[in-house]
């Protein structure tokens, strides 16, 4: 194999840092490199990146189809008998209980092409209503909030390289000391600019360690916690008055909501004494620039969108939001986070992020894919609800890109429900926890082996190259869709409407996003390959009327290229009248209240060696050397309580199940909270626990509070 050097980004979160690649000796991996000319990582990279290239040549990597035998058991088969009981699987249960009663399952982590394909895969040729994907456990709330705010969800309305440049960041439920190690610069360099860093986390982080003030919430408060500062704002008069009159509507019922919150009351909801309210205030008021980032902490709950809302509002009110260096963002968090809940893997979404309800994206939606508009299903379930009806009037399920039995609340029903499906298939690189359950697992190409775009965090849309060959046996998921459309598509050849090329695939996606919110059509795979990335939307340049010269073709006669959109709202926000929305909030408690029974609050979250399910980084010796398993994070006073010292076994009980692992004890966590990895499978599986309580709007689980007692273990 040649000695080339392949630029590219990690397989992983939605930093998506830039890095280098060259063949290994024996052409099964790639060896990684600095590739300091990606602005966003300049070069550095966190352990499960540097690393990513062992799952790639792992012995546990899957080559080989394998299908359920007679006897039970996962045997290898060829791709051919595979995909014949993939189609007879599905097809069987559309043809006895029609459509709607085939799932689809993706993932965040699918490249735009993927995701874009499935969407179509499971409207044209399954036709049905049910599918759904992880980003729905992810950022939904932000995005919803976002939508409703600025009518239009893109989670970092600007570059993170506005970061260090503006006066003080509040950063909620965001721990980014782990979970994008390459991003905390812009918060260190904020700081050596004189700039004020506020966490908001009811654990004093490795990220909290680094701000000005660390506010510590009861998990779930976040809510009363922005209404009581939003109260402070107003009582001291530090609302932008001009600034709502000129770019916002609905101040009044929000500034009415504020008011009933007094820093008392908020105190004694969220725990946080009221001078920290002040002071939070004083630091995000007086800067002329200001921002509010929130991630998983304040989003994964069960009031997730409302708690969004109210952080925005406190944005809005200070006059922040499409303002220069200012604004409301939200860290997305998988590879394509962003991406992947733009081009329609959600269930109510078309491609460009266009809603499957409206009649005018449904037929441009349509005409791109060459079908009657009144042939696409409406909106089917969110994704807790869709895993939830399996086994009832869903029958078969197709899964990429994800491992519920780990990452989905009240995991051991979800993977109750799983079994009691009458078919299963998924594709993955590895046999996850879910794939173990299947009928027939599908091993496809991973992030080196195939070319795709993703879209970072920042709205950057990005070229992962290809760069060396996959192994023999395994298809990528494009060429999966394009088997199975051959399969169960019925007449003309759909399996064209399909293609396994990508770039086929992405010229398609720019057509089906132009004229949407999220518009592509002005990016090619050429233009990313020459520039680091475009942002959406971006819009294919009006059609030049005629080059001024015929004989040269239009791009060369200068026909203007959309340059991308690094910064949004500055002129106006993506609403009707162009004003953004304050959303009256009130607060209310968490889904599940401690109680006499389970009177501690449980949450949950990441640690820096380990990647969500850890269906990858639980193959790579070097993470599982820093974070060999799961743990509870407990205070010494409840330690204590239950008479247990550090690395003692503790059983965690729940209403939906319990849970062991060893203790840690830390006074870096509140006394009346205790926090768990959800990283593993099995006796630690932290989502045995959890509670799929939803959000309203968003359907978000609220994987970050659920009620739970501690029990000591007899070693
Ligand atoms: N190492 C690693 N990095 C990752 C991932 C991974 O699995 N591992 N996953 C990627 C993905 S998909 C995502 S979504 C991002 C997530 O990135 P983050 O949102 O940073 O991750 P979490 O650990 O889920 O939650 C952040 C913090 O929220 C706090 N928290 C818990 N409950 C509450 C609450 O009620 N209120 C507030 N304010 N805070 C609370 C937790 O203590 C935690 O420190 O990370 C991405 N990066
Ligand atoms: N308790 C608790 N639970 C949580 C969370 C939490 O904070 N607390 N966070 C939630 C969040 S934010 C998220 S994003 C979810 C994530 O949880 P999951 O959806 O389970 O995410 P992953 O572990 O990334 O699963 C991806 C699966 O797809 C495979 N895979 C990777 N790339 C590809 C590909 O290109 N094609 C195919 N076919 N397969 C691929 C991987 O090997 C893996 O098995 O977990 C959620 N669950
Ligand atoms: S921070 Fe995220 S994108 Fe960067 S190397 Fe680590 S996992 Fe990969
Ligand atoms: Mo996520």
């Amino acid at each position: 194999m040649r000695e080339t050097v392949t630029s590219t980004h990690c397989p992983y979160c939605a930093l998506q840092c830039g890095m280098n690649l060259t063949p290994a000796a024996d052409g099964r991996s790639v060896e990684v490199s600095e590739r300091a000319d990606f602005p966003v990582n300049r070069g550095a990279l966190c352990g499960k990146g540097r690393t990513a290239p062992a799952v790639l040549s792992s012995a546990v990597r899957l080559t080989s189809p394998l299908v359920r035998s007679a006897a039970g058991t996962l045997e290898p088969a060829s791709w051919e008998e595979a995909l014949d009981r993939i189609a007879q699987g599905i097809g069987g249960a559309r043809a006895e209980h029609g459509a709607d009663a085939v799932g689809v399952f993706g993932g965040g982590g699918l490249t735009n092409e993927k995701a874009y394909a499935l969407g179509k895969f499971a409207r044209v040729v399954l036709g049905t209503s049910q599918i759904d994907y992880n980003g729905r456990f992810c950022m939904s709330s932000a995005a919803a909030a976002g939508g409703r705010a600025f009518g239009l969800d893109r989670g970092l309305p600007f570059p993170l390289e506005d970061i260090p440049r503006t006066g003080c960041v509040i950063l909620v439920g965001s721990n980014p000391a782990e979970t994008m190690p390459p991003a905390l610069r812009y918060f260190t360099e904020l700081k050596e600019n004189g700039g004020t860093l506020i966490v908001v986390d009811p654990r004093r982080t490795r990220t909290a360690e680094q701000a000005d003030l660390h506010l510590a919430p009861r998990p779930g408060t976040d809510l009363a916690l922005a209404l009581g500062l939003l109260h402070l704002v107003v009582a001291e008069g530090l609302t932008d008055e001009e600034y709502i009159r000129e770019r916002t509507a609905g101040w009044e019922d929000t500034r009415a909501a504020a008011m009933a919150h007094w820093p008392e009351y908020v105190e004694r909801i969220t725990g946080v004494p009221v001078p920290q309210l002040r002071k939070a205030v004083r630091l995000f008021c007086e800067p002329e620039h200001a921002m509010v980032l929130t991630a998983r902490g304040p989003e994964q709950q069960a009031k997730g969108t409302d708690t969004v809302s109210a952080w925005i509002n406190l944005a809005l009110a200070t006059g922040r939001p499409g303002r220069p260096l200012s604004g409301y963002g939200c860290l997305t968090g998988q590879g394509n986070g962003q991406g992947g809940r733009e081009h329609g893997q959600k269930a109510d979404q078309l491609p460009g992020y266009r809603k499957l309800t409206d009649p005018a994206a449904r037929a441009h939606v349509a005409q791109v894919w060459g079908v009657d508009p009144d042939s696409l299903p409406g909106p089917g379930r969110s994704a807790y609800e869709l895993l939830d009806a399996l086994g009832t009037d869903i029958r078969a399920l197709l899964l990429m890109g994800s491992n519920p039995v780990v990452s989905a609340p009240r995991a051991a029903h979800v993977e109750e429900r799983i079994r009691s499906l009458d078919f299963l298939a998924v594709c993955d690189v590895v046999l996850s926890e879910t794939a173990e359950l299947a009928d027939v697992v599908l091993p496809v190409t991973q992030w080196a082996e195939e070319t795709g775009t993703t879209t970072s965090l920042e709205g950057r849309v990005l070229l992962r190259r290809r760069a060396i060959s996959p192994p023999a046996g395994v298809r990528s998921d494009l060429e999966v869709l394009h088997e199975l459309a051959a399969r169960l598509g019925g007449e003309g050849s759909p399996e064209k409407r399909f293609p396994a090329d990508p770039e086929e695939v992405f010229e398609e996606l720019r057509r089906a996003s132009a004229g949407g919110p999220a518009d592509y059509s002005g990016i090619t795979y050429r233009r990313l390959a020459e520039e680091n990335g475009v942002f959406w939307p971006c819009p294919s340049p009006a059609e030049p009327a005629e080059p001024a010269d015929p004989s040269e073709p239009a791009e060369a006669a200068g026909a203007a290229v959309h340059p991308g959109t690094p910064r949004l709202f500055l002129d106006r926000f993506a609403t009707e009248d162009g004003r953004a929305r304050f959303v009256p909030v009130s607060h209310r408690a968490v889904a599940e209240e401690p109680d006499e029974e389970y009177p501690v609050l449980l949450t949950t979250g990441r640690v820096v060696a380990q990647y969500q399910s850890g269906a990858q980084t639980r193959r790579v010796d070097e993470l599982n050397a820093a974070a060999p398993g799961p743990f509870v994070e407990l205070h010494p006073r409840l330690a204590q309580r239950l008479g247990a010292a550090e690395g003692d076994p503790v059983a965690v009980v729940s209403r939906r199940g319990r849970a062991v692992a060893p203790a840690r004890i830390t006074t870096a966590i509140r006394p009346d909270t205790v926090f768990m990895p959800f990283h593993w499978a099995g006796e630690g599986r932290a989502n045995t626990l959890t509670n799929p309580a939803l959000d309203p709007t968003s359907r978000m689980p609220e994987f970050k509070a659920c009620a739970v007692r501690l029990e000591a273990v007899r070693p």
